[in-house]
């Protein structure tokens, strides 16, 4: 395969593996196709957007006329598609942008896809990233495993769920090369400081309050995003048709014990007195439907295709947090526009 559609690849976790795919295979065109909406930005890709083998497609995965256009104009073999909305405030303040990207624009790829290729698709790959989010929620023990049944509760993760279903149901009725992985919570450079890491840091930072929901006793299993990036790497080229791969860190945290953790490397790094940090530490109103649990058990991907994690956590959010403290343009950047608005009816008037 040469020729390689990335969706979504201006995001966060989309920007990583643009950049590794660029980098590692100097003889594949890859073609970036992302609509640039609040969370895309080509900041993150300023070191490979002068690369030879590097081409951007600004665009709409829900605009059927022209997703089959990149596909003709660029000779299109495979597919890494991580286009999508993807925070789930978000989605419960408005569910219908995540039914519309994440749902149709799946199906849209998925049929421009098809049509691209026609019978023969040999040789072919169309590859969905999803989330352990469709999972459900853990109670205190157990992991997410590729056969444990489908339970979203949250528009966001229902919308996954219903693309993940759609691109297995391509696989079976129409014989297209599909592979699917799930993976837990990323963290790590480039992230849109919606989500909890970046936010918190950027509020640290800044000595404004920490919203942490209810009691935060949530827990998520957080995967350095690089080490995404390499696993979806790997699946892409090595993973077999029609199968699914859970992609996790094994690595499990509390939301107040993360926050603890990080306000403690922040007072290191910002040489303040201990303590001073976590003191804007502020429990606030729970997420509506919020899941208890996460964790994934990688088993498969790490014994059928041998992948293992490379960063450990605290060398992981010590960069992270080097990157965001090094990198306060490019937040200055994100943080102005639209995100202002969001802040203040997400954590103000509630
Ligand atoms: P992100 O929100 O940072 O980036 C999404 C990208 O998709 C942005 O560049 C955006 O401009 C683009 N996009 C959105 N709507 C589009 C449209 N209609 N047409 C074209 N482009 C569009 O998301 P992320 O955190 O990088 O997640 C990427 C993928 O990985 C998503 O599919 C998400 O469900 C999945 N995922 C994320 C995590 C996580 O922890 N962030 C974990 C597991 C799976
Ligand atoms: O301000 C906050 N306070 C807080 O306590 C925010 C933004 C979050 N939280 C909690 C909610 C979660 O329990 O922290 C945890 C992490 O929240 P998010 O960063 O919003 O991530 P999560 O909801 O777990 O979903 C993420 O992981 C799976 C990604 O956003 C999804 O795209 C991915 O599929």
């Amino acid at each position: 395969m040469k020729n390689i559609l990335i969706t979504g690849g201006a995001g966060f976790i989309g920007s990583h593996v643009v950049r590794l795919m660029v980098n590692k295979y100097p003889d594949y065109k890859i073609v970036n196709l992302d609509l640039l909406t609040y969370a895309g930005n080509l900041e993150n890709l300023k070191d490979i957007e002068k690369k030879s083998n590097y081409v951007f497609e600004k665009g709409d995965i829900c605009d059927a006329d022209f997703v089959l256009s990149v596909f003709e104009k660029h000779q299109i073999d495979g597919v890494i598609h991580l286009a999508a909305e993807s925070h789930v405030d978000r989605s419960i303040s408005n569910p219908m942008s995540f039914i519309q990207t994440n749902i149709v624009g799946t199906v849209v790829l998925l049929n421009a896809a098809r049509k691209y290729w026609g019978e023969n698709m040999t040789g072919k790959r169309f590859y969905h990233i999803s989330t352990d989010e469709v999972y459900g929620s853990l109670g205190e023990e157990g992991f997410f495993t590729e056969t444990t049944s489908y339970d979203p509760r949250s528009p966001y993760s229902a919308s996954k769920a219903s693309s993940d279903h759609l691109v297995r149901a391509y696989n079976h009725t129409f014989h297209m090369p599909v592979v699917i992985s799930n993976c837990s919570n990323n963290y790590g450079p480039n992230q849109f400081p919606e989500k909890l890491l970046p936010l918190a840091i950027n509020n640290i930072k800044n000595m404004k309050p920490v919203p942490v929901y209810g009691k935060g006793e949530n827990i998520r299993d957080w995967l350095y995003v690089v080490d995404h990036a390499k696993a979806i790497d790997l699946i892409f080229h090595k993973g077999i048709d029609g199968e699914t791969y859970n992609i996790g860190g094994r690595n499990e945290w509390k939301n107040i014990d993360l926050i603890m953790l990080l306000c403690k490397i922040m007072d290191e790094k910002l040489g303040r007195t201990p303590g001073e940090s976590a003191s804007l530490i502020t429990y606030v109103k729970d997420r509506a439907g919020h899941d208890l649990r996460y964790a994934i058990d990688a088993t498969k991907l790490q014994d059928n295709l041998g992948w293992k994690h490379d960063v450990m956590f605290a060398e992981g959010l010590e960069k992270t947090v080097t990157w965001y403290l090094e990198n306060s343009e490019w937040l200055a950047n994100v943080l102005s526009g639209d995100y202002a608005k969001y802040y203040e009816q997400q954590y103000i008037q509630r």
